[in-house]
């Protein structure tokens, strides 16, 4: 069977289950074709992306200026392995350090691989700057974090699907409340060989918990009052999808560590990476870590041509203006309804918390009669939808969706 070959949506739903890893429960829509905020099923029938690839689309799918940098990278040279140097990394390098401020960035392709990579930092700069005795360093992580889906990362994920009967589990992190300063002060009060503290801006995949104002700012104090490095994992929240270019810039919060992906590349190519100054960074020797795609050519070629469109088309600002909007609007709704308890988000990462139990299915019918109507979603755990459109999205599509969504739900007020 050639790629070019039509298939229907049920002969492709069928290929993937049969001869692919039932590790997904994908909403049953087979997308072929992609631009900007829409996407098209294999029967033609468009419609507005609400997912945004879980924020890697933020630039709006198959955006042109990344494609092309893209396919003129791949038409010269892909790959070197990082065995010799190449004429385009040090380009990159240079140019993401000054675009997020940092002073070395250390290039991988996915999101868990650069919080893996931030974790073995961490534990280095530990062991080699901070003094802790080797072996011992602890990392400070959130109840309900979702952080990528690696061995060591799942051993610190409170969500049994995620990491049940994949143990044994990797030692050396401790576990507070989200949005809690007083236990991270308790925690790191009462223990001297804390390496770092990892934390999501927002939690996304737990329902797009948006923190009380000031957390980030006090946990960040109380990082630098304990030495310890304050790593943001913003491979979600990063890259204009809150409103600003970082989710941490809400509270102007400058991380030590800054994990990014997704966006980093505008969904065209997996890029990665993560940023420190150079105290931190410079624990890192050569052959102590690495990987054969990391910092590629072409990676970094759609990296900085992804980078200069969130600045070109001022996608923070739009996120921040549509996002209001957004919101308004479903307050407004929300107002009469039984049926949505409440809508809360950032910038364009958004959720609705659906009035229904959490093993309900009301939250995937929902988005079942979404999809029906042109607008993909889907729910995040149990009974909250996220809602995150491309940020080039303008304010006559979002009210589209905002018509298309309250009608939707309006199908389902009791
Ligand atoms: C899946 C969730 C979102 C992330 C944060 C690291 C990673 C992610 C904050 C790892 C990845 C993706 C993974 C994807 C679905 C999606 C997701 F539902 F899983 F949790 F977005 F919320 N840090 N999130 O959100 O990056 O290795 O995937 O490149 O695994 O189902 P990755």
């Amino acid at each position: 069977m050639k790629i070019s070959e039509k298939i229907s949506s049920a002969e492709a739903i069928e290929l993937e289950d049969k001869y692919g890893a039932h590790n997904y429960h994908p909403l049953p829509v087979v997308l072929e074709k992609g631009e900007g905020v829409y996407v098209w099923d294999v029967e033609g029938k468009k419609y507005y992306d609400f997912l945004s690839a879980y924020s890697a689309v933020n630039q709006g799918h198959c955006h042109p200026k990344i494609v092309g940098a893209m396919t003129e990278q791949a038409q010269k040279l892909t790959l070197t392995s990082r065995a010799f140097h190449n004429d385009i990394l040090g380009k990159y390098e240079k140019y993401a350090t000054e675009y997020f401020g940092f002073d070395k960035l250390l290039p991988m392709n996915t999101g868990a691989e650069a919080v893996e990579t931030a974790i073995k930092i961490a534990r280095k700069w530990a062991y080699e700057k901070k003094g802790v005795e080797e072996t011992e360093a602890q990392i400070v992580v959130c109840e309900n974090n979702f952080h990528g889906r690696t061995t060591t990362i799942i051993s610190f994920s409170n969500d049994e699907g995620a990491r049940k009967n994949f143990g044994p589990y990797t030692p050396g992190f401790l576990k507070i409340p989200y949005n809690d300063p007083d236990a991270l002060e308790e925690v790191l009060k009462n223990n001297s060989n804390i390496a770092g503290f990892l934390v999501e801006p927002i939690q996304g995949e737990a329902g797009v918990y948006v923190p009380s104002e000031g957390f980030l700012t006090r946990a960040k104090e109380l990082c630098e009052q304990h030495n310890v490095l304050f790593i943001a994992d913003e491979v979600q929240t990063g890259i204009a999808r809150t409103g600003k270019l970082l989710a941490v810039e809400h509270e102007n919060v400058k991380p030590d560590v800054l994990i990014l992906g997704k966006a980093i590349s505008g969904g065209v190519y997996p890029v990665s990476a993560v940023l420190a100054n150079d105290d931190v960074m410079n624990v890192i020797q050569p052959g102590q870590h690495g990987s054969t795609f990391g910092g590629n050519p072409v990676a970094c070629a759609v990296a900085m041509a992804a980078l200069d469109v969130i600045k070109d088309e001022k996608l923070a600002e739009n996120a921040e203006k549509l996002g209001n909007l957004f919101r308004r609007k479903l307050d407004d709704y929300i107002r009469n309804s039984n049926i949505v308890n409440l809508v809360r988000g950032k910038g364009l990462l958004n959720a609705i918390v659906i009035n229904d139990s959490e093993d309900s299915s009301t939250a995937w019918d929902i988005c079942m009669k979404l999809k029906e109507n042109g607008l993909l979603a889907k729910p995040t755990h149990g009974n909250i939808i996220r809602f995150a459109p491309p940020l080039v999205m303008n304010e006559e599509q979002l009210l589209d969706c905002v018509d298309i969504i309250t009608k939707t739900l309006q199908d389902f007020e009791k």
